[in-house]
């Protein structure tokens, strides 16, 4: 890829995937390895026994496809991953901090898997080699000169196995901080409060079955052509089957409209399928206005025709539902209907596929869970299926879709700043300790305490913590203030260049890595986003020999660390199934794990309201009361969203296009309405500003293009992470404490 070239802002295309998607892929993949090893690994991928994708948490469907159970984003996080290049200690000699803090994104990460444990030490300009057995004394010298275990801090991204997991958290706990900050708090935080207090369990309740035995699907706040593209192939199969699909998004996302199955032969034919019967492009953060507006048109309809509401469900299975409908009809639906930006027929026409079917499924991602009353949006979303009956039987429940790809399971596992009660008192039975019980820091609480410098240690176990973080200056002041930053990664990122006074870098093995201990081959296990928890095992020689293991990397500073640990860490990392044998007396629904992981299709976690079965105080689904989006927007400024483009997954930029969108050549881009344009004077590719001024500071990116789109007036939408450096950090939703990314007041000039 040559970063010279013009950016070009074509017309975003009519329909996704097709023969493209596969010619892309190729090209992709064949950039970055050699046609062998690529058959090598793709051969396995996603199939029974095989590599679980290291993309998305999208579930494998039982049967597999033929001709490959992946997708284009598939084939690129592993050509990422797995790619020839290394980014080896010649690398880190030959380029100060500053001149690859000088680099883009894009190109940290074509230099390379990460092969060798790096050392920067106070005041060196460069990252230089160092031994594994030196780099834990070093970790555990600083870890044990803290005057308190909470002055440190241990990320965790959603990429890192369940047994690397369960491990990290008891070693953190035992060290004696639950200062677990998690990928998730920017992310499904969100749904996981608002699901907990609703439905008794912080998860999704709909298997892939479900989706196409449902009647409805609505999917808010999700562009899954880019970010989970299998998820078309169920939709596909749902439509099949007579399901309506409607989409609720402010900008038109093209995989949304028209997707051809690049896994069957009509779809390589150019044959496809038309995805959403209704598509609703809401203005950003008005979700709740739309759906009180459709409940209230829902009671008003109902007065007609009564079994449109399950009452039967409301009383035996719910709780609030009086105080709920009142304070629903307090509401002047004409107001709602208005901060929607949608017609009255289009919502009227929502309401009528609500009331004709039973059996309804909401999906959602980043557009819901992002905002300051993000929980407040899958409240309302509850709510709604609560009336309808329409959770705890076939084909009907909630659909959160992840992002990485085993997030889902490190928050099983015990990945958690606010743990439970019940895993506390699990841990403790087990492990013959007391953890602690104080509620540790959360990503944007874990900023803030690194910038006080309260907290001094911070540890990652994968990520790339700073890029991934709002507020980009504060949070590399933050890192920066540290006495030592510790990054557990496969590839070099933009995190390992504001390290702390030392910074450690410790090369990990990846999904694609196959590995022994013992001369005993080792999988390990995940889960995905519909609860299926299956083994993944990779096929490809690690980049270097000093690459180790998570579950290895985490047992060995466990071990330099903890005096008088009660734990054999030895003899945990010695077989796999050890960790598992752990896991499985620990974390529930994991008994007999050993036996269990051996179904070649995984099995799947309890789940309560799968079945209608509430796990709350109360033991009912709870209806609740929501706020709209209440923050303040000056006459002058939009409220900017910040998503993903075609070509990265997450902060690993793999290309600069975003042909769905129709951008080639660029990231640099805000996406603005033509009337907006026209108001503003501003033509087609002109270069702005953007800035805001949240709490009296002047928060500013700039060298931005403007490209006209299809997006509501006053919405403008940019990529993450380029624009992350807008986001304050004070700027949270509650109860989740996500970064309101999605909805960030912006002015431009
Ligand atoms: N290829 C690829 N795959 C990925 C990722 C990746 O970066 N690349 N990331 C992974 C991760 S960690 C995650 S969490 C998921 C993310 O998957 P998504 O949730 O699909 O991610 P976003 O790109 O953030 O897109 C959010 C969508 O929400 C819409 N939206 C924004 N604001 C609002 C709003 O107020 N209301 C509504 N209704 N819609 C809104 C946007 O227009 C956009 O279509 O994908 C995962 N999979
Ligand atoms: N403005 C804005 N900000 C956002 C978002 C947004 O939509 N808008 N989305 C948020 C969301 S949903 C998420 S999930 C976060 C993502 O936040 P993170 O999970 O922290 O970020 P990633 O970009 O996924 O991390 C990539 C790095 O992980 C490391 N890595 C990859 N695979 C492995 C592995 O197998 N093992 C180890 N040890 N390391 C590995 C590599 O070094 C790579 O550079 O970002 C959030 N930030
Ligand atoms: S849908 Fe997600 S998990 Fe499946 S192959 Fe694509 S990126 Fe990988
Ligand atoms: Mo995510």
């Amino acid at each position: 890829m040559k970063t010279s070239k013009e950016l070009k802002i074509g017309n975003p295309p009519k329909s996704v995937a097709g023969f493209k998607a596969i010619t892309i892929s190729i090209q992709q993949i064949l950039q970055r390895m050699p046609f062998l090893k690529a058959l090598k690994v793709l051969n396995k991928l996603n199939q029974k026994n095989g590599t679980d994708c290291p993309g998305c948490a999208w579930p494998d469907p039982k049967h597999r496809s033929k001709l490959g159970e992946f997708c284009e984003n598939g084939i690129k996080a592993i050509a990422e991953e797995a790619m020839e290049a290394k980014a080896s200690p010649e690398i880190f000699a030959k380029y100060s901090i500053k001149q690859l803090q000088e680099q883009s994104d894009y190109w940290l990460g074509q230099q390379g898997r990460l092969t060798h444990p790096m050392i920067i030490r106070p005041n060196e300009t460069h990252y230089s080699p160092i031994s594994w057995d030196e780099a834990n004394k070093l970790i555990s010298k600083e870890l044990n000169a803290l005057e308190n275990p909470n002055e440190a801090i241990f990320y965790t991204s959603g990429r890192t196995s369940n047994e690397a997991a369960f491990l990290y958290q008891l070693f953190v706990r035992m060290y004696g901080t639950n200062n677990l900050p998690d990928c998730s708090n920017m992310c499904h935080e969100s749904s996981g409060a608002a699901l907990s207090k609703t439905v008794g369990i912080g998860k999704g309740s709909v298997t892939l079955n479900d989706l196409y035995k449902a009647e409805l699907i609505l999917i808010f706040g999700q562009n899954p052509a880019t970010n989970h593209p299998r998820m078309l192939v169920a939709l596909e199969k749902a439509k099949k089957n007579g399901a309506k699909i409607v989409t609720i998004n402010p900008l038109i996302e093209a995989g949304l409209l028209h997707f051809k199955n690049p896994q069957t032969i009509k779809g390589i034919s150019g044959i496809g399928t038309e995805i959403s019967d209704l598509y609703l492009q809401i203005q950003i953060n008005e979700d709740v206005a739309l759906l009180k507006a459709v409940l209230i048109k829902l009671f008003e309809k109902a007065t007609l025709q009564p079994d449109i509401i399950d009452q039967d469900f409301i009383q035996q299975k719910t709780a609030g539902f009086d105080e709920f409908k009142k304070d629903l009809l307090s509401n002047n639906l004409q107001e709602l209907i208005v901060r929607t930006g949608l017609s009255e027929k289009d919502i009227d026409a929502l309401v009528d596929l609500i009331a004709d079917h039973k059996k309804i499924i909401t999906c959602w991602g980043m557009g819901l869970t992002q905002h300051v009353n993000a929980v407040d949006n899958i409240q309302e979303i509850v709510n709604l299926l609560l009336v309808k009956g329409s959770i705890g039987k076939e084909g009907a429940g909630t659909c959160p879709v992840r992002g990485h790809s085993n997030v889902q399971g490190d928050r099983t596992m015990g990945i958690a700043e606010r743990p439970s009660k019940k895993l506390l008192d699990k841990i403790s039975e087990n492990f013959g300790f007391t953890p602690p019980k104080e509620h540790g820091y959360s990503v944007v609480d874990a900023i803030a305490a690194m910038h006080q410098k309260k907290a001094k240690v911070f540890i990652a176990m994968g990520g790339n913590f700073l890029s991934a973080a709002p507020d980009t200056h504060f949070t590399s002041a933050a890192l920066s203030n540290c006495n030592l930053t510790v990054h557990i990664s496969t590839k070099l990122n933009r995190s390992h260049l504001a390290h702390g006074k030392t910074g450690i870098i410790l090369p990990s093995m990846g999904r694609t890595d196959v590995f022994e201990v013992n001369g005993k081959p080792q999988f390990i296990t995940v889960e995905n986003s519909m609860g299926v928890v299956h083994s993944s095992k990779g096929t490809l020689q690690p980049p270097s020999k000093f690459v180790e293991s998570e579950p290895i990397i985490v047992a060995n500073i466990a071990k330099a660390t903890l005096k008088n640990s009660k734990v054999d860490w030895d003899f945990l990392v010695s077989d796999y199934n050890n960790i598992r044998d752990l896991i499985g007396k620990t974390i529930a629904g994991f008994d007999n794990y050993n036996e269990k992981i051996k179904n070649p299709i995984g099995f799947e976690l309890p789940n309560g309201a799968r079945v209608g079965d509430f796990n709350t105080p109360n033991k009912k689904a709870n209806f609740t009361i929501n706020k709209l989006r209440n923050e303040e927007k000056l006459a002058d400024e939009f409220i900017m969203m910040t998503i993903r483009s075609h070509d990265q997954f997450n902060t690993t930029i793999y290309g600069l296009n975003d042909r769905y969108r129709g951008i080639y050549n660029g990231r640099m881009v805000v996406f603005m309405n033509a009337q907006d344009m026209l108001k503003k004077g501003l033509k087609k590719g002109n270069k702005v500003t953007l800035f805001n001024n949240y709490n009296h500071k002047k928060r500013e990116v700039s060298n931005f293009t403007v490209v006209p789109y299809n997006i509501p007036k006053g919405c403008v939408a940019t990529y993450f992470p380029e624009a992350n450096p807008l986001v304050p950090l004070e700027l949270i939703a509650h109860t989740s404490y996500t970064p309101s990314s999605k909805s960030v007041c912006v002015k431009i000039i």
